[in-house]
């Protein structure tokens, strides 16, 4: 009975081989047209992104150029003006002289040889000469006399600092002054009150600059320009793989193996899985492709190995299929599964088992397999009766 109900389903499947096949192979070809129409498109917006980027890149990095070379004119103007204790825009090296920092020996005392060695020889520059050849030397070690200023409220360590008073005097400042600029010096926000003299009239236009500002609007076009190229871009490149990937799962569907009439193409075209539950795991067959054991517990899959052939005895080779290349067992070979076909009414899974440690057995019933004409079957009480 089973068998000839397998039978007549086996019949049924070997109709729609064609017509399925005939399906597959069609959709192939419409694959093939849309990717010769997105390829060229591709290329296009691909070069397209790239010039988009390469102006947005350089409109940004301008931009963020002329920030920093302007932070930086700033703050070489701001140590000019300290330094220029008589505000008269020069600087000789006499005011360089009393900064510690500059002592190159360390013995205690700054000498005017030493400050030529920072000020390349030069015995006092404007503010273009100090910037062109004193500043990139001193940039990383010039320490404000200011802000060696202790606290303003510990009055007691304040009368104590004669440079830092010393400093502020020279400046014209007063302690509020030099209180301000530590806080300029930190980029923290502009200090209250009192409002700033003009030695530190700098300082509101450092803090602006202490972060860059945003992009004008021709180069904010320019970035919208670029996101846009890059969406474009993306779109047809994921459409392009998402067919490429088809387009391949289709044709290993179309050219595998599927036995005499092709009557298991019916089973692997449908992508169906069958499966076989134990105590402890559920199998899973998804013919010719894969084979998993899932723990019922945690529900984590492991795979038992992906379609490898036919491999049944010769004289019989479609009935059985082999599964290799799954997880990796501990100390052991890759998972595999072996896959025995047999007759039946409809595709079920009808036992799973690992008779040896990560080789798995398991018994698929399909119509597919039923391709003799059953003979009567004397178990069947109609056909006794006959
Ligand atoms: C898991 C399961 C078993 C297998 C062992 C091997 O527990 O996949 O089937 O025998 O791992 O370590």
């Amino acid at each position: 009975m089973q068998l000839q109900e397998g039978h007549q389903v086996y019949k049924t499947w070997l109709q729609e081989v064609e017509p399925k096949l005939a399906a597959r192979r069609k959709r192939l070809t419409e694959i093939g047209t849309e990717l010769e129409r997105v390829q060229p498109s591709k290329t296009e917006l691909e070069a397209a992104k790239k010039a988009a980027e390469e102006a947005e890149e350089a409109a940004k990095s301008e931009h963020k150029k002329a920030w920093e070379e302007s932070r930086e004119r700033q703050r070489a103007e701001r140590v000019f003006t300290e330094l220029d204790a008589d505000s008269d825009g020069r600087i000789g090296l006499a005011d360089l002289q009393i900064h510690p920092e500059f002592d190159v020996n360390s013995d205690g005392g700054v000498t005017l040889d030493e400050l030529r060695q920072y000020t390349e020889g030069l015995e006092e520059a404007d503010f273009a000469a100090f910037q062109e050849k004193i500043w990139p030397n001193i940039k990383t070690i010039f320490k404000s006399l200011n802000e060696k200023k202790p606290p303003a409220e510990d009055q007691s360590a304040a009368s104590k600092d004669s440079d830092g008073a010393a400093a502020a005097a020279a400046t014209g400042g007063s302690e509020d002054d030099a209180t301000d600029k530590e806080m300029d010096e930190a980029l923290g926000e502009a200090a209250p009150s009192p409002p700033p003299p003009p030695a530190s009239s700098s300082t509101d236009a450092d803090d602006e600059l202490a972060t860059m500002p945003d992009y004008p609007a021709e180069v904010q076009e320019l970035i919208a320009k670029a996101n846009e190229a890059r969406d474009a871009f993306n779109k047809a490149n994921d459409e392009s793989s998402r067919l490429a990937t088809e387009k391949s799962d289709l044709e290993r569907l179309v050219e595998r193996d599927y036995g005499p009439a092709s009557a298991f193409f019916p089973m692997a075209d449908s992508g169906e899985c069958a499966e076989y539950a134990d105590n402890e795991y559920t199998y899973k067959l998804c013919p010719f492709k894969e084979s998993l054991q899932v723990q019922k517990a945690s529900g984590s899959s492991t795979s038992l190995g992906r379609f490898k052939d036919w491999s049944g005895p010769e004289g019989d080779k479609y009935s059985q299929q082999e599964y290799t290349d799954g997880q990796g067992c501990w100390n052991g070979p890759n998972r595999s599964t072996k896959v025995r076909i047999v007759c039946g009414p409809k595709t079920e899974l009808l036992s799973a088992s690992e008779p040896s440690r990560c080789e798995y057995s398991m018994e698929l019933a399909t119509p597919a397999a039923c391709h003799s004409e059953p003979t009567a079957e004397p178990a069947d009480p109609e056909h006794d009766e006959l």
